[in-house]
């Protein structure tokens, strides 16, 4: 099939989500056409099947806001008839859904009909979509959606509670691709890079938005190397990344918390990693989890959102309540208190990301893409 996918091309789960499932698709033999305001950041353009196309916004000044959702729209128009798409898949909802709903109006009046899929990723329900500035519109676009999918089923029932949506909403939640993350030998492992022989090795990624509660990563680490030597790994940058710098120099532990901002390196350095935190406020799903439980990383989180159902609780790591740091402490000790504990845990959280295996996931969409492609035929 020929397929346009929208997304955002920033180091955010949904860009990468989108990212991967188009390259999948690409290998599978589908044509894929990604469109967005830059190069997504995991985006290898020299695959066989992928396009990228541009969404420029030229500044005028009597604009305070560039309109975006405007220049991507047209800018969908052009390449659905240029290449003759067949669908339309956008990735987290504001404005993406907005704009692919006015792109297939506005292909409608030249006779062309096209089907989309809107793919909800979490804040465009939970946080920034349901603001009543925005929610009327997203609704809107959601309700207008030839397929809406979830990448949780928590996401699914937040979004029956917050929105007034009138078409079904399909949980499909987000993959990895186990290959690629089982890749990196041993050998490899630049361990001693980062740390001494005898220190374990916590990591934390993310957008370093407030939602993440940054301050409980670093409230965390320093319960826990007050027991044992360790380092903390801080990769990702963000408005909290200022924030936390300074709660490390206030709490004496700059030495030990290494901040490597974005880094397209997250593979090598889950590869080295005893311990992944994620304590977050809200998390739809929790990709960064996943990816760290695919590289054999237990995780410590927050119980929120989709973390449950990623996460297995006294398995692939422990869940804990919002904000109990205390308890995340315990349970990061109790992981890492002997050598054979740890390993178990290790093994538990590969087994089970292979749930979320890439060649399970990726067949759900193309079937969703056919059935959005019948649906419209009916419609007709
Ligand atoms: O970072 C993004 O691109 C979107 C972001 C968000 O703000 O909603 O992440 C969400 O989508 C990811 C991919 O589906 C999920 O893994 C994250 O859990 C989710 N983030 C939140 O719900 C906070």
């Amino acid at each position: 099939m020929k397929i346009a996918i929208v997304c955002y091309p920033t180091f955010g789960g949904s860009g990468v989500v989108a990212t991967e499932l188009g390259t999948e698709l690409a290998k599978r033999g589908h044509e894929i056409h990604f469109i967005t305001y830059k190069q997504p950041v995991r985006l290898e353009l020299l695959a066989n099947h992928i396009h990228f196309h541009e969404v420029n916004i030229p500044e005028y000044p009597l604009f305070k806001y560039q309109p975006y959702e405007l220049a991507l729209s047209s800018k969908l128009v052009d390449v659905v008839k240029l290449h003759s798409i067949e669908v339309l898949h956008v990735h987290y909802a504001i404005p993406h859904a907005y704009a692919g709903y006015m792109a297939k109006k506005m292909l409608e009046e030249e006779g062309i009909k096209i089907p989309m899929v809107t793919t909800l990723h979490g804040t465009d329900i939970t946080l920034v979509g349901n603001h009543p500035f925005y929610k009327p519109a997203v609704t809107f676009s959601i309700n207008k959606s030839d397929v809406v999918t979830s990448v949780s089923q928590s996401l699914k029932d937040d979004t029956l509670r917050l929105f007034d949506t009138k078409v079904p909403i399909e949980v499909v939640p987000n993959f990895i691709d186990l290959d690629k993350h089982n890749n990196t030998k041993s050998n490899d492992c630049q361990r001693h890079v980062m740390a001494e022989e005898h220190e374990y090795i916590l990591t934390h990624v993310s957008n370093f938005r407030k939602v993440k509660r940054i301050d409980d990563v670093v409230k965390v680490f320093y319960e826990v190397q007050k027991s044992i030597p360790a380092k903390l790994i801080m990769v990702g940058e963000g408005p909290e990344k200022e924030i936390a710098e300074e709660l490390c120099q206030k709490l004496n532990i700059e030495n030990k918390v290494i901040f490597l901002g974005n880094s397209d390196e997250v593979i090598e350095i889950l590869c080295f990693t005893d311990i992944f935190l994620l304590p977050s406020e809200k998390e739809s799903f929790g990709l960064a989890a996943l990816e760290a439980m695919a590289c054999g990383v237990p995780v410590i989180s927050t119980n929120t959102g989709g973390l449950p159902e990623v996460n297995e609780h006294g398995i692939s790591g422990f869940l804990s309540d919002v904000g109990d740091v205390q308890e995340m402490t315990k349970n990061t000790l109790k992981i890492l208190k002997d050598k054979t504990t740890l390993n178990i845990f290790k093994i538990e959280a590969k087994k089970t990301a292979a749930r979320f295996d890439i060649h399970k996931i990726v067949p759900v969409y193309e079937k969703l893409y056919l059935q959005s492609v019948e649906k419209l035929k009916i419609k007709l």
